[in-house]
């Protein structure tokens, strides 16, 4: 990675960790032969939230293999490694210090993803005293301009209508102007728990290399104390190896994503679903090629139908969705909490302790690998928060700081609106809450789990029963007017007096063991060097 000369005209190209795609905008703007780009590893960043050490040690691989792909591309470098002298610690520091060292006349940027990022991104110029030019990022299927269209004047914005907007504008599994199969959604048909003795396809894992293992003891230097296990390190951090997984689940998981995409099982972390995410939220694979891909999988008669529009639902559907939201919504988003929950976050979120078997699993297998998959986030990390009436920017900021593929622009709305209901139900039309019945039929996590999922009360029940009764009747004021729970009211109405009191009562005594986290410096994995994340505005 080199340092470059000082050029006249050369105009500065800042790449984000998270912008690691050849197609990128800014780099579209620009010329190898003339600009320069700059890559920097910086402490803000690393400490925003308290990142997992895995997440720390992909990005900045992905990053520094990218950095060395660039330069073979014939484009100049400027690489700035967290230890390099005179690291200013922020990205705002190193464009300047860049644009001063090139003499740059301009930069140009792909806007970021994050709210916080932009706001710091539209003081660059002034700061470096150049010219900016900050440009849409054209990964993403929907343009900003593109979902406020699509949102304007709605009273709700539901995913599903969103959804077959893009299905009819790109054309994936279309048939002219219809869906293939007849039907625009085969959710339905998802639902199937899994079985042990099912096959099941583990992910490539890929060797660190010298590069990564490089980072890897940087990582461990500067970010022993964070969350999580940071060996064995195993992710892709080349587009290379990412398409390699890409080839891998096309081939051996998709065909069963559908089916199996609710279920959860002890002893498989990842059953059928793709760990894709992380690659392709940084960069390394794109939405398009995804989908492209899936639909022709479909098209060969490779993969059923339900697993193929399963799969191209999160992608067209839930993530551009969400990205909608999220900078639609911005920056108040990030302070909404329509349930009024304040009860500070558990400790085991972030020590993995806890006799629920459900969630030692979920934490757990989240600290070993920066991954859980969907319904682990949804409903059982999710869900355990919102019984128990978790401050929604806690979670938040749990959920981004520990997982691989964590970018505030998706999973903020995943977390407060889809997760925590804090947004009143913009994005769902009821809160993702259930008792332990739904977790025993969709996972074998209860046979091993010291709490009886059958039982409603007493020392020895399932936790998330009395809670779930207690969250019902703690938000009757606000829930019982939405149509979609009124037999869950009705249920709640029909129960003895006795059975309602005992149900509360035994909330209660649990609720009250629960030791919150306390955040400090001194506290390791979990804490932000200032105890509190920064605002995002
Ligand atoms: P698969 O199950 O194989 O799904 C395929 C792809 O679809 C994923 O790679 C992802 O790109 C996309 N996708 C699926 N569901 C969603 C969704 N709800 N929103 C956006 N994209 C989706 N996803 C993130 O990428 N980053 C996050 O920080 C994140 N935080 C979440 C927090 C909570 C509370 C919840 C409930 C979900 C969150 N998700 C997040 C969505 C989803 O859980 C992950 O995308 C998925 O688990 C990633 O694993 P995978 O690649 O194996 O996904
Ligand atoms: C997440 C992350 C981390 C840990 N470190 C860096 C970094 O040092 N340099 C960088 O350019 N990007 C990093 N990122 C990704 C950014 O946080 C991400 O680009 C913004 O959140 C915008 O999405
Ligand atoms: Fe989780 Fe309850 Fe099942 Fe235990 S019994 S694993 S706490 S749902």
């Amino acid at each position: 990675m080199s340092r470059a000369p000082t050029t006249d005209g050369a105009r500065l190209i800042p790449i984000l960790g998270d912008q690691l795609s050849h197609h990128m905008t800014s780099l579209r703007a620009g010329e190898p032969s003339r600009d320069l780009v700059l890559m920097a590893e910086v402490a803000d960043e690393t400490t925003y939230v308290p990142h997992h050490k895995k997440k720390i040690a992909f990005i900045f691989a992905a990053m520094r293999h990218f950095a060395g792909e660039l330069s073979a591309h014939g484009w100049r470098v400027r690489y700035v490694t967290l230890d390099a002298p005179g690291n200013t610690g922020s990205l705002a520091g190193e464009v300047v210090r860049a644009v001063q060292a090139c003499g740059a006349s301009g930069i140009i940027v792909t806007e970021p993803g994050e709210w916080r990022v932009l706001s710091q991104m539209r003081t660059w110029g002034e700061a470096a005293g150049v010219p900016i030019d900050i440009l849409d990022d054209e990964r993403f299927i929907a343009s900003h301009a593109r979902f406020r269209r699509w949102a304007d004047g709605k009273k709700t914005l539901r995913m599903e209508h969103f959804y077959r907007e893009m299905r009819r504008e790109t054309g994936l599994l279309m048939d002219g102007a219809e869906p293939l199969g007849g039907q625009w959604n085969f959710d339905h048909e998802n639902r199937k728990p899994a079985k042990p003795d099912l096959f099941m396809p583990e992910p490539l894992r890929f060797e660190p290399d010298v590069v990564t293992r490089e980072v890897i003891d940087l990582v461990e230097r500067r970010f022993g104390r964070n969350f999580g296990k940071l060996e064995p390190f195993w992710f892709a951090v080349q587009r290379r190896d990412a398409l390699r997984q890409l080839d891998h689940f096309i081939a051996t998981g998709l065909r069963y994503f559908g089916d199996f995409q609710d279920a959860m099982l002890k002893d498989n972390r990842f059953l059928y679903h793709s760990l894709l995410s992380m690659y392709l939220n940084v960069g390394l694979l794109d939405a398009r090629e995804i989908c492209a891909r899936v639909d022709r999988a479909y098209r060969d008669g490779d993969i059923p139908l339900n697993s193929a529009e399963g799969y191209i639902r999160q992608i067209i559907g839930w993530r551009e969705y969400v990205r909608g939201i999220y900078w639609l919504k911005m920056p108040k988003y990030v302070d909404e909490n329509a349930l009024g929950h304040d009860r500070p976050i558990p400790d085991f979120y972030w020590t993995g302790n806890t006799d629920m078997a459900c969630l030692a699993a979920a934490i757990g297998q989240t600290r070993d690998e920066a991954y859980a998959h969907h319904i682990q986030r949804l409903m059982v990390t999710g869900n355990f928060a919102l019984l128990a009436g978790v401050d929604p920017r806690d979670i938040h900021e749990w959920y981004l700081a520990v997982y691989a593929d964590a970018f505030e622009w998706v999973e903020l709305p995943n977390t407060l609106g889809m997760s925590q209901y804090a947004d009143g139900g913009l994005l769902g039309s009821k809160p993702y809450a259930a008792s332990g019945a739904y977790i025993n039929r969709m996972s074998d996590y209860c046979r091993g789990c010291r709490y009886d999922v059958k039982q409603r009360t007493g020392d020895d029940a399932c936790p998330f029963n009395a809670l779930y009764w207690d969250f019902i009747a703690r938000h009757e004021g606000t829930l019982a007017r939405n149509p979609r729970m009124a037999q869950i009211y009705a249920s709640w109405r029909k129960m003895p007096e006795a059975t309602r009191l005992e149900l509360r009562a035994s909330a209660g005594r649990f609720l009250a063991t629960l030791k919150p986290w306390l955040r400090s410096v001194a506290d390791g994995p979990g804490a932000s060097p200032s105890g509190k994340r920064p605002s995002s505005t």
